[in-house]
């Protein structure tokens, strides 16, 4: 039987929500391109790359050809402005739930990473009060893939000096979802309403729905029955 000993958590969603921020930084682009993306089409660039999520922007108006600069100027841009709108964060954008969690998984001696496609998270994370809580942060720049391949998550349990199936990961996107589970951890999925080939072991509506104790338990008893 695997004893948990990690945590390993997406940033965006998790944590807290950027996400309306990631949307209102991309509608801006979206509109001055003449692309119309709303908040439901907006779901699919959650835990996808600032670069991939441009393309897929970029997809729904296939006559509008963009170069490389081009291109690198709106990304630019469209952090700019996001950076403008996380300016604002503080402790009180932290999801409910979470800081509890948070505090009961350190007095339970695990350790913990953030596993986020955002280049922004150590800034999101200062800005929420929770630098030094997680034991390592993966620099999404230092990887080869991006979700939904299993790279950040395995790389999340290597820097806790862990196994993946060691540790949990919590994830409120398909892509992290796949991710963690091709990672061969154990996955909790936050508010995903409908999945796809990969499955959660857990999952809960909202952040303040997740009670660690009980994560753990339910983990490692499917743990015992499947081998
Ligand atoms: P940045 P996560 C992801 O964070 C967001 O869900 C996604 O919408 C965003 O495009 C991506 O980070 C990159 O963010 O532009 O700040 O590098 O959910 O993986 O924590
Ligand atoms: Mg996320």
């Amino acid at each position: 039987m695997n004893e948990i000993k990690g945590l390993v958590f997406d940033l965006d969603g998790v944590i807290t929500d950027t996400a309306e921020r990631h949307y209102l930084a991309w509608k801006r682009i979206a509109d001055r391109l003449g692309i119309a993306i709303d908040r439901e089409w907006n779901e699919r660039l959650k835990g996808i790359s600032r670069t991939e999520s441009l393309e897929l922007i970029l997809a729904e108006k296939p006559d509008c050809l963009l170069d490389a600069e081009e291109k690198e100027q709106l990304l630019k841009e469209k952090n700019a402005h996001y950076l403008e709108l996380i300016a604002e964060i503080t402790a009180a954008d932290i999801l409910p739930g979470i800081s509890d969690l948070l505090e009961e998984a350190k007095s339970g001696g695990y350790r913990m990473a953030i596993a986020s496609a955002s280049k922004n998270a150590p800034l999101i994370l200062e800005r929420l009060g929770l630098s030094t809580v997680f034991d390592a942060v993966v620099d999404p720049e230092t990887l080869t893939y991006n979700k939904p391949h299993p790279e950040i998550f395995e790389r999340a349990a290597q820097a806790l000096g862990l196994e993946t199936h060691e540790c949990i990961g919590f994830e409120d996107s398909l892509a992290g979802i796949e991710g963690i589970k091709r990672a061969g951890m154990p996955a909790v999925a936050i508010g995903i309403p409908v999945f796809g080939e990969w499955l959660p072991d857990i999952e809960v509506a909202v952040t303040k729905d997740l009670k660690l104790e009980e994560i753990v338990r339910k983990v490692t008893m499917k743990e015992r029955v499947e081998g």
